[in-house]
């Protein structure tokens, strides 16, 4: 049987990593992408015997660079069954008055902007061919808003709105739309929000049991294994001791 091709964004670490790995489980062959290029080397050779693996290394802010990849795929490459929008991130945690515009100019760039400019490279394809899934990573914060989150939960918050946008724009070409939207993840994702900060990042995910990147991967596993009429399209996932964005039973 022919293998089914995913692109990930963000296949670096974390969940986009996961993905990658679950999907090529499941037969994908896998478009990895992230800025660092050591890293997908290393994620080439984790990969199952058979997956083919197409590294692309670039900036989803960069919208020349996102452009000149995606649309000049090699020609056995160019049929994306699922696209997963997951690179992002947040930088920094401060209260609105004090906040880094440069940390609200990453967000926003990475994780809105970044997100279109993959998707409108890649969605006329699936339109074309009247299939294709496209998962959107959003967050809890993309739900709800908390103390510092200001900027960071407006980037997620635009993520959800936009995964609705496509989910009805796409309706007409039979394109499934999915938003997946986890509580605390142990990831890289603090450590990046933290600026390397180790002992603040370790402490976020002291005191109750995160979820893994593996659970979030193992969700998109069944996303995708649904059938053809059937669309989970909207996903709120959250460790058992989280129960809103800001209330976690750390007790444990
Ligand atoms: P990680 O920091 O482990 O992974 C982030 C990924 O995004 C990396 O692969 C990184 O690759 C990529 N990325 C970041 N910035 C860019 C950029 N400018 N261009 C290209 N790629 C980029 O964090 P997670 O796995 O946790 O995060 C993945 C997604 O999940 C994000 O969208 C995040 O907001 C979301 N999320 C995370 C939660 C959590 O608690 N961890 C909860 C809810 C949502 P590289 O640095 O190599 O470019
Ligand atoms: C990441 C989860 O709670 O740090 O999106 O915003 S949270």
């Amino acid at each position: 049987m022919e293998r089914k091709i995913a692109l990930i964004t963000g296949a670096t670490s974390g969940i986009g990593k996961a993905c990658a790995l679950i999907l090529a489980k499941n037969g994908y062959n896998i478009i990895a992408t992230g800025r660092r290029a050591d890293r997908l080397k290393d994620l080439k050779n984790e990969m199952p015997e058979g997956t083919e693996v197409l590294p692309l290394v670039f900036d989803v802010r960069e919208k020349e660079e996102v452009f000149k990849f995606l649309e000049n795929l090699p020609e056995k490459w160019e049929n994306i069954d699922v696209l997963i929008n997951n690179a992002g991130n947040a930088h920094g945690m401060d209260p609105i008055q004090t906040g880094s515009i440069d940390d609200w100019d990453a967000m926003m760039d990475i994780n809105v902007k970044g997100l279109l400019y993959v998707s409108k490279a890649i969605i006329p394809g699936m339109c074309e061919r009247k299939s294709g899934t496209i998962i959107n990573i959003g967050s809890i914060a993309g739900k709800e808003v908390y103390p510092n989150g200001n900027v960071y939960c407006g980037s997620k918050h635009a993520v959800d709105a936009i995964t609705k946008g496509m989910r009805i724009d796409l309706n007409p070409f039979g394109i499934k739309v999915i938003g997946i939207h986890p509580g605390m993840v142990e990831t890289e994702f603090s450590l990046v929000r933290f600026k390397g900060d180790e002992t603040r990042a370790e402490k976020v995910y002291q005191g109750f049991e995160p979820l893994l990147a593996q659970d979030i991967a193992e969700i998109v596993e069944f996303c995708v294994n649904r059938p053809p009429h059937v669309v989970l399209a909207d996903i709120v996932v959250l460790p058992t001791a989280q129960a809103s964005a800001t209330v976690v039973n750390k007790s444990s």
